[in-house]
């Protein structure tokens, strides 16, 4: 099984969006092992944003992510991480596909609700630099029996 990073951001909490995020994610199968509600601090926003620090939206990314309240969840399954991708769709809503997040609840690149690691080492990464080892549930879902077939 491996685990994904999977952010709310402020604009799908202002919009109240977190519940229907959460019932997707866990109606697909996926177990929830980390969970917080917070608002970034700066160093914790760097670190999960490092890539872009150099880009022109950097600054409005800040001011938006951390201008609110974001939820955080680590999430396990197979294939978790370029599963979730999909369930969230493209970047920039308007070319996300309908039945992705994105694609139902966004419209602007800058406002696109949600954050999913896009690879193994990004999951890795991003999983340690919110949560601690101690905060991550390892127990088993009742129904892991009949939503993976081996
Ligand atoms: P995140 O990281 O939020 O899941 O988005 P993606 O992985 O899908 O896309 P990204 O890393 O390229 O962008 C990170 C973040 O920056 C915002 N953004 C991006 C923006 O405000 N303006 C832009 O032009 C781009 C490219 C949206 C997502």
């Amino acid at each position: 099984m491996e685990r994904t990073f999977v952010m709310i951001k402020p604009d799908g909490v202002q919009r109240g969006l977190v519940g229907t995020i959460i019932a997707r994610l866990e109606a697909r199968g996926l177990k929830l092992v980390a969970a917080r509600f917070e608002v970034l601090t700066e160093k914790r926003f760097t670190e999960q944003y490092r890539e872009h620090l150099e880009k022109p939206f950097f600054l409005s990314l800040k001011q938006f992510i951390m201008g609110g309240p974001v939820f955080l969840m680590v999430l396990e399954g197979r294939d978790v991480v370029p599963l979730v991708r999909k369930m969230v769709g493209a970047t920039n809503p308007q070319e996300a596909a309908p039945g992705t997040i994105r694609g139902d609840f966004g419209i602007d690149t800058g406002r696109n609700v949600i954050h999913a690691s896009d690879s193994a080492e990004s999951a890795q990464r991003e999983i340690a630099i919110h949560f601690t080892a101690k905060e991550l549930c390892s127990y088993t879902r009742v129904d892991e029996s009949v939503i993976y077939e081996y």
